[in-house]
């Protein structure tokens, strides 16, 4: 049967508006990855960059491949899925249409600030890596681009609390629908934890890059960016997160153990995520040990919705697994629906996740710190995280989520090539991610062309097995990369549509326990005091020492290091 897709799209805009989000997202990702397996060569010993160059004229140094590496996959790709999946899930929960001039200004304003910052970038005047910590100083086009790029985040917040807002209104005394209460939580926090960034780059980093001032205080620039920058995990973690707990129990099988739990989850995050920023500033002097401290032990504080999360999801795993007919103390395991990439590639994501949080706690832990910071470690760390739960959980979301906004089915050939990437997009990361672990244990730093450092530098036997790990790993994650192109390829070129696709709903798990009609749902629900204490933390735990900084500015010129 023909489809009108014009019909429906003009009946729901925000699958088109969505589909342009995830689509400028991906093309983004796989450029953004094709430099990975390269630097994975290079923590492997073996010089490739020559080769990438070659095929790359543009690119003059490792590290302007690492600054284009870091920006597009941590801070570009992952941003444009959150503004797909955190509006477009409420909207579909709420039946409502999102303000689509709104929604639409959002893309315009990402596509824009990517443009802007990405021609410094290729033409080698931003070489700054992803963190662009002054005194390094780049074009002030990447600054503006970068700023313009968060800020059209803070459209896309819009979009969704308002949604939440008109349902407010229409439905006074009901406690919010579980995926709006992700996607409201998940807002503010970033609404709050966005503001460092957003502060730096317009006050700092624009002015400065222009000429019109002509110093900025390094310190305070970097406590500002780390402000936003650890919580910035948390706003490429939750898109996962909501989708582990109000998709896949649905996928397995079986249902979510418990909503409250998961709405506490969240509101942990909105109240913990930003207060601990200087847990990247350990090493940093000028700010006191007490602060630090108190940053330490709030982290610890942020782990534990991840926990709790743990928890919650292997529960309604296990379920859906018995449900299944699973026996026995892990039979459950064998029955969930491995050969569905969509539920293989998160929970493969998951079992990734379990190291690399331990690795967070290490990190976190203001002693063990010294011995892991600046090192190998913390890229392996957060490869865990970022490159593997987060990713694996994206590109599972493709396989319900596509036939969802184009119509277009998923072929039983599809699904078998999708699943052997997942496979080899995990495997890959678990060896890269232990050969930097492992690497930096031994002294290997990070953000290093090590393969450029006189011949007995690195030459150490011990580091043999992690370098053969890291290369290893990249070849594997290359090979992923490639094969999950050709998948998403074949997905999307054939023109053949399927109407029944277009009107399926939401997959969205039932829960065992609800929150709605119960007292503590109604406390939960209390946002606007939850975001006030929120703030308020916040407050406290920056205000004092950004007081002492802005008391002691000592503003230093730019450098060019490239
Ligand atoms: Fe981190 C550095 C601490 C989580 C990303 N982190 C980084 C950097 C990045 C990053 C990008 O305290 C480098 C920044 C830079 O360039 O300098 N991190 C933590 C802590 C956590 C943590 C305490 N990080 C993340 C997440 C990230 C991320 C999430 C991305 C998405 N991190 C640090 C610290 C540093 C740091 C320091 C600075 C290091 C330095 O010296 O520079 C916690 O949130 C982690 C909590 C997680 C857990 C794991 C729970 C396990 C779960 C899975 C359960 C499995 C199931 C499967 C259900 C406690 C939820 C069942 C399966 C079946 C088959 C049934
Ligand atoms: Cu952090």
């Amino acid at each position: 049967m023909a489809v009108d897709l014009r019909a429906h799209y003009s009946a729901h805009p925000e699958k088109r508006a969505t589909l342009y989000f995830l689509a400028l997202g991906f093309v983004v990702f796989v450029v953004g990855s094709l430099f990975g397996p390269f630097q994975a060569l290079n923590y492997g010993g073996l010089d490739a960059y020559p080769l990438l160059r070659r095929l790359l004229p543009f690119l003059n140094s490792y590290y302007q491949g690492l600054t284009l590496h870091g920006v597009l996959n941590a801070i570009v790709f992952t941003q444009l899925f959150a503004q797909a999946v955190m509006v477009y899930l409420p909207a579909q929960e709420l039946g409502l249409r999102p303000r689509m001039k709104a929604f639409w200004l959002a893309w315009g304003m990402a596509v824009v600030g990517l443009l802007t910052a990405a021609v410094p970038l290729l033409a080698d005047e931003a070489t700054v890596l992803y963190t662009f910590y002054p005194p390094l100083k780049g074009h002030w086009a990447f600054y503006a681009g970068a700023g313009l790029f968060v800020l059209s985040s803070w459209v896309s917040a819009y979009v969704a609390l308002e949604l939440w807002w008109r349902w407010k209104r229409a439905h006074p005394g009901r406690v919010t629908p579980l995926v709006t209460y992700m996607a409201v939580t998940f807002w503010l926090m970033w609404l709050l934890a966005s503001l460092g960034l957003v502060l730096e780059v317009t006050v700092l980093l624009v002015p400065w890059a222009l000429g019109l001032i002509e110093g900025v205080d390094p310190l305070l620039a970097r406590t500002l960016f780390w402000w936003t920058g650890h919580p910035i995990v948390y706003f490429w973690l939750l898109p996962a997160y909501t989708i582990v707990y109000a998709v896949l129990p649905k996928q397995a099988g079986g249902r979510l153990v418990s909503d409250p739990m998961a709405r506490i989850v969240f509101l942990l995050f909105l109240l913990f995520s930003t207060p601990v920023g200087f847990h990247h500033q350990f090493a940093d002097p000028g700010i006191s040990p007490f602060w630090k401290g108190v940053h330490s032990v709030l982290t610890m504080a942020v782990a534990v919705p991840s926990l709790i999360t743990a928890f919650t999801v292997a529960a309604s795993l296990e379920l859906a697994g018995r449900l299944r007919g699973g026996r026995g103390l892990l039979g459950w395991v064998r029955t969930l629906p491995w050969r569905e990439p969509a539920f293989a590639a998160p929970v493969l994501g998951l079992l990734a996740f379990i190291p690399g949080g331990a690795g967070g706690i290490v990190n976190a832990s203001f002693t063990l710190n010294y011995v892991v910071h600046n090192t190998a470690w913390v890229p392996g760390h957060f490869h865990l995280q970022v490159a593997t739960f987060v990713t694996l959980t994206a590109l599972g979301t493709l396989f319900w989520l596509v036939p969802q906004l184009t119509g277009k089915p998923v072929s039983e050939g599809q699904k078998r090539l999708g699943l052997t990437a997942v496979w080899l997009w995990f495997g890959g990361m678990l060896l890269l991610g232990l050969g930097l672990h492992w690497a930096g244990l031994l002294g290997v730093p990070r953000r290093s062309y090590i393969v450029g450092a006189p011949p007995d530098a690195y030459a150490d036997p011990a580091l043999t097995l992690p370098k053969l790990l890291n290369a290893v790993g990249g070849v594997v994650l290359l090979l992923a990369l490639v094969l999950w192109v050709g998948v998403m390829l074949g997905l999307l070129l054939p023109r053949r549509r399927e109407p029944a696709l277009l009107e399926a709903p939401l997959p969205l798990a039932e829960a065992v326990s609800n929150a709605d009609g119960r007292r503590l749902g109604r406390a939960l629900d209390r946002l606007g005091l939850w975001f006030a204490l929120a703030v308020l933390l916040v407050a406290i735990a920056y205000g004092p020492p950004l007081a002492r900084l802005l008391e002691q500015l000592n503003p230093v010129a730019g450098l060019r290091l490239w």
